[in-house]
């Protein structure tokens, strides 16, 4: 019963698909562009090194910031600054004190890719506190691209990573709780979501992101989302820019956003645009877009930056010219 109930009402806020035209050009877009336009650099100036992330996550980005001043690159800039989201067991949505699933494993999702092109992943992994920098280890050390469950944890092991019970007290009070009622009801901007996605553009002009997550609290065993897979929670390419998103990971996945962004920024579209673009095809397609939330965050190469989300209540943070700033996001959903 109580499993029948979660499906249902997961089912809730899975996604009706309907063809659809861009969304470009309808009303909210159009306003939202025109709010937005002033964040826009309108000059030639390359703008780095810089540093933009899903969220309020100033510990984070000025970890990545600090990096990045030492001339270390965006690749290690992402990695250290997503670990310190990691490590921190108040973040209940990334890492150590992830909310588990609804059988009581916290299982956690990360993934990194370079100015290369390269990229690496694991889905699923138990027992590790920074699933990034084993992403990171499977793109550098191994031939393939992701690794899944208890082979994504022995190999961390066998790389020099420790195990760690990563469920905190709190997260198993509060899926204690949450049992009592078994209901699966994303809440938007309240239930789970922190999920950190970071790009970086360091002194040398190259782009580099990472993601991760430990998912959608309470979901079904096994349950991946976006922030893993390549195009979908991520996407960079050093000759256009990068792009990450945070949500309700299935709508993301449907529509491959990240990679959706990068290839509307290749084709001319700013950063801020193309997030309006990704957004708008999510909502084209899911009637039901009220009940859950998406945002995502873009950089091109020119150090622009883009955001946007359904609903009210998205956050970035951005570090730039010694700046660490939060801004609210724009978003679709206006009343
Ligand atoms: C997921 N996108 O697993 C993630 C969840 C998330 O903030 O972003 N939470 O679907």
């Amino acid at each position: 019963m109580k499993r029948r109930k979660f499906i249902q009402n997961a089912s809730l806020s899975s996604l009706g698909v309907v063809a659809g035209a861009s969304v470009i050009g309808c009303k909210e877009n159009k306003e939202a562009t025109s709010t937005l336009a002033s964040e826009e650099v309108t000059s030639n100036t390359i703008v780095k090194p810089l540093v933009i992330a899903t969220w309020n996550v100033n510990n984070a980005t000025a970890k990545a910031w600090e990096a990045l001043q030492q001339g270390k690159s965006a690749l290690d800039a992402v990695e250290q600054g997503c670990r310190v989201e990691e490590a921190d067991p108040k973040n209940q949505s990334v890492g150590y004190g992830g909310l588990p699933d609804r059988d009581g494993r916290v299982t956690l999702d990360a993934c990194i890719m370079n100015k290369d092109g390269d990229y690496g992943a694991v889905v699923c992994m138990q027992n590790i506190m920074h699933p990034v920098s084993v992403a990171r280890k499977v793109m550098e050390d191994t031939p393939h691209v992701l690794l899944a469950e208890v082979g994504a944890e022995e190999f961390a092991v066998s790389q020099g990573f420790e195990k760690t019970n990563l469920l905190t007290e709190a997260s198993k009070k509060a899926w204690e709780e949450w049992k009592k009622t078994s209901l699966y009801k994303p809440i938007i901007n309240i239930e789970n979501h922190d999920t950190i996605g970071m790009l970086a553009i360091d002194k040398n002009g190259d782009i580099s992101g990472a993601c991760t997550t430990s998912g959608l609290a309470y979901k079904m065993a096994g349950r991946i989302g976006d922030s893993p897979i390549i195009g979908s929670g991520l996407f960079i390419d050093n000759e256009v820019g990068g792009a990450t998103a945070t949500g309700l990971g299935e709508a993301v996945l449907k529509t491959v956003g990240s990679f959706l962004i990068v290839e509307l920024m290749r084709n001319g579209m700013s950063p801020q645009k193309a997030c309006e673009e990704a957004i708008g095809r999510i909502i084209k397609k899911n009637p039901n877009y009220e009940d859950f939330q998406i945002g995502y965050i873009a950089v091109n190469k020119k150090g622009e930056t883009g955001s946007y989300s359904i609903h009210e209540g998205f956050w970035v943070t951005k570090y730039v010219n010694d700046k660490n700033t939060n801004t609210a996001s724009e978003f679709y959903n206006k009343k």
